[in-house]
């Protein structure tokens, strides 16, 4: 049962008073959400009783330790219904992971091979394939959005051709919440022999989602924003792929044998994690997971829909807004982005903190989409399956105490202009 009370008993943080008196309403899910307390004490268990490094020693603590860590693949196994927990590879975020493709995939393009992205990308999706470009002499395109926020299919089927080797997608947009049609674009990819690398770090945490099923060969997703401590991304990969794959970084733990003069690699996934990883992170990311499975990934994303419906409501009633992504719910679940072109996003992001209400201002790390939509920055509240519809009216009536105050209210004609700005 979703029983929200009972939920948010687990996060200490949401009885915290901001400024003193005021209650904290956490809005900004999208960069990162809170821990629940059984995360926060998988930390303390593992410091304090079985610290060890892992995959060295043949002590106990070592055992424990590297049956804890190793355990974990086999729960975003479960998590993502992929093949293989040996497809699971960690990482520190989804930033990494996508670099990690694009240094390791990005050895067998050639001259002249094309990588297509969306306009909607975060800058994680799009710096590592810049810097590919710098080493080797690729092409790198942009699928355009339509004026309704979703892909524009119909380009984007034209922007797929011989050349197109790598085709790299969020899956969920951080800014729109816009959620793309996966396994229509891997039926594309497949029948023209690219492969495609899906960006989850907005979908996963809030969705069910297949591996298997979406048909994609890669996809990348961070602990930190499902309840899971920072420092730990994870990569899953179809294991054909993963093997024939050079490695990213060299090291400890990624070699079978070094000599004086050569190395032979570990399998996958060691290969790809060299070095000491973060352990205790990755155990309480398990956690997590277990934490997240137990609530229900169907319950998430129904609850976060009808917040997200009783939201877009509430602030439909401020006409001079430019609110960003599809006016359904069910298509932008738990993440709202708007602007005015009077009052700066930072201006209404520091004012509604002022009463304890968090949300994120600025490009998102999206500035191509930004540049889109024509504006430099937006405001954007997101939300995760411990918020309230009691949250969201304290957000909208600090909202309003912020629109009086810059007297955006009287500005009901901007809205038309900034509607224009939005159409190419
Ligand atoms: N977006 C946001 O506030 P990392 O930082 O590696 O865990 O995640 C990067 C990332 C990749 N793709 C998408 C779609 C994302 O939204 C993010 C992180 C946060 O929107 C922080 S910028």
């Amino acid at each position: 049962m979703f029983d929200i009370e009972k939920i948010r008993k687990d996060f200490s943080i949401l009885e915290r008073k901001i400024w003193d008196d005021k209650l904290l309403v956490y809005l900004d899910n999208a960069a990162t959400t809170q821990k629940p307390k059984v995360v926060i004490n998988a930390l303390v268990e593992y410091y304090e009783n079985y610290n060890a490094n892992i995959h060295r020693g043949v002590h106990k603590l070592a055992e424990e330790a590297t049956s804890a860590y190793e355990n974990v693949r086999a729960k975003v196994k479960s998590f993502l219904s992929c093949d293989e927990a040996s497809e699971v590879i960690f990482t520190r975020n989804t930033t990494e992971s996508i670099n990690l493709l694009a240094y390791s995939l990005g050895e067998s393009l050639n001259d002249g091979d094309e990588v297509l992205l969306t306009e909607m990308e975060h800058h994680s999706n799009i710096i590592p394939w810049y810097l590919l470009r710098g080493r080797k002499k690729i092409n790198i395109k942009f699928i355009p959005i339509t004026d309704q926020y979703e892909l524009d299919y119909e380009k984007l089927e034209k922007l797929i051709v011989k050349g197109t080797k790598i085709i790299s997608i969020t899956h969920k947009s951080n800014v729109l919440g816009t959620v793309n049609d996966i396994k229509k674009i891997a039926k594309l990819a497949k029948d023209n022999g690219s492969i495609l690398i899906v960006d989850a770090a907005q979908s996963a945490p809030h969705m069910k989602i297949n591996f298997t099923d979406l048909g994609c060969d890669f996809l990348s997703f961070s602990s930190h924003k499902m309840c899971g401590p920072t420092g730990v991304g994870v990569l899953v990969g179809k294991k054909e792929l993963l093997e024939k794959m050079p490695p990213f970084l060299g090291g400890g733990e990624m070699i079978r044998k070094v000599t004086f003069e050569d190395f032979t690699l570990n399998d996958v996934p060691w290969k790809f994690e060299a070095g000491t990883p973060n352990i205790a992170d990755v155990i309480a990311f398990g956690v997590a997971i277990e934490y997240i499975q137990k609530i229900g990934l169907e319950n998430i994303h129904k609850h976060e829909i009808e917040l997200t419906k009783y939201a877009l409501d509430k602030l439909s009633k401020f006409t001079f807004l430019k609110i960003y992504g599809s006016s359904d719910a069910s298509k932008r679940a738990g993440i709202i982005t708007f602007s005015n072109p009077v009052v700066h996003p930072h201006d209404i992001a520091t004012i509604i903190d002022q009463d304890g209400v968090a949300i994120r201002a600025g490009h998102h790390c999206a500035q191509p989409l930004m540049k889109r939509l024509g504006v430099s920055a937006t405001a954007r509240a997101s939300f995760y399956f411990y918020n309230t519809e009691e949250e969201i009216d304290i957000f909208v009536s600090v909202l309003q105490k912020a629109f009086d105050y810059f007297e955006v209210g009287a500005c009901k004609e901007l809205k038309g202009e900034s509607k224009e700005r939005v159409s190419k």
